[in-house]
């Protein structure tokens, strides 16, 4: 099949994408960081650039919010030609000692059953992590360039306004270190049609902390993801 949603041509994707979920970081890694950026594709905001860093060529494109509309991205990136797709994103923190905004290098995601990957695999669990060598390597390049980072797995969560005090508590139990929205899905379809996947995702809410409920927006969290953006290129 071929894509119904993003309208570059075959040959307009690189194979390594930096995938977002808010079109203005994808305008902003564009236009800051690649060299010849080009838009390849701007249907229903889901904006896919392509230039080059350092003179090999990378794509930045947006998955949206949430894992159908990420699905379908990662999806149609792949058809497009994708062979590595790194998730620069936001989430909130579920631990007191992760502040905001503060990047956190993602290890694996879980999920509730049902949703998109409950279509994919019925009564099963998909492997939801990301390809362990492009993961170290990530956090091996965050450390060399002097980039603080945290490391862990996050709940790719579907009910962003169900998020209560308990939901908190209940991942933070489990392990989990920040909750977003996109991870599960991106490995597990990396898995399932053979493309490498990583995320990094930088703290945008706290759910353990009230002083930062509320959401930081593109502007609030620049600073931050700049020096992540620049730190995470280098690494792909
Ligand atoms: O605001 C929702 C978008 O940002 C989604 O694309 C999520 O991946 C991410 N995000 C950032 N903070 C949170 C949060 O606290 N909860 C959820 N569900 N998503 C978050």
């Amino acid at each position: 099949m071929k894509p119904q949603h993003l309208t570059a041509k075959p040959g307009e994707v690189a194979e390594k994408v930096l995938a977002v979920g808010d079109p203005a970081r994808a305008k902003m890694v564009a236009e800051k960081y690649l060299e010849e950026a080009k838009l390849v594709s701007s249907n229903r905001e889901l904006l896919v650039y392509t230039g080059k860093y350092n003179g090999e060529e990378v794509s930045v494109a947006v998955h949206g919010i949430g894992g159908p509309s990420a699905a379908i991205v990662f999806e149609e990136l792949r058809m497009l030609g994708a062979k590595l797709i790194v998730r620069l994103g936001t989430a909130g923190s579920l631990r007191k000692e992760i502040g905001v905004p503060e990047p956190i290098v993602v290890t694996g995601a879980s999920y509730y059953e049902g949703g998109v990957l409950g279509v994919y695999s019925p009564n099963t669990c998909l492997s939801t992590s990301p390809d362990p060598i492009l993961t170290s390597h990530i956090a091996k390049t965050f450390s060399q360039r002097n980039v603080n980072y945290h490391l862990g797995p996050v709940i790719s969560n579907d009910a962003f306004y169900a998020e209560s005090e308990n939901f908190a508590e209940y991942w933070a139990k489990r392990g989990m270190v920040a909750v977003e929205m996109e991870c599960a899905t991106l490995f597990a379809l990396g898995w399932m049609r053979g493309f490498k996947t990583g995320a990094v995702v930088v703290t945008a809410d706290s759910l353990v902390d009230p002083s930062k409920k509320d959401l930081l927006h593109h502007e609030q969290l620049a600073p931050v993801m700049e020096k992540v953006t620049e730190a995470l290129l280098d690494a792909i």
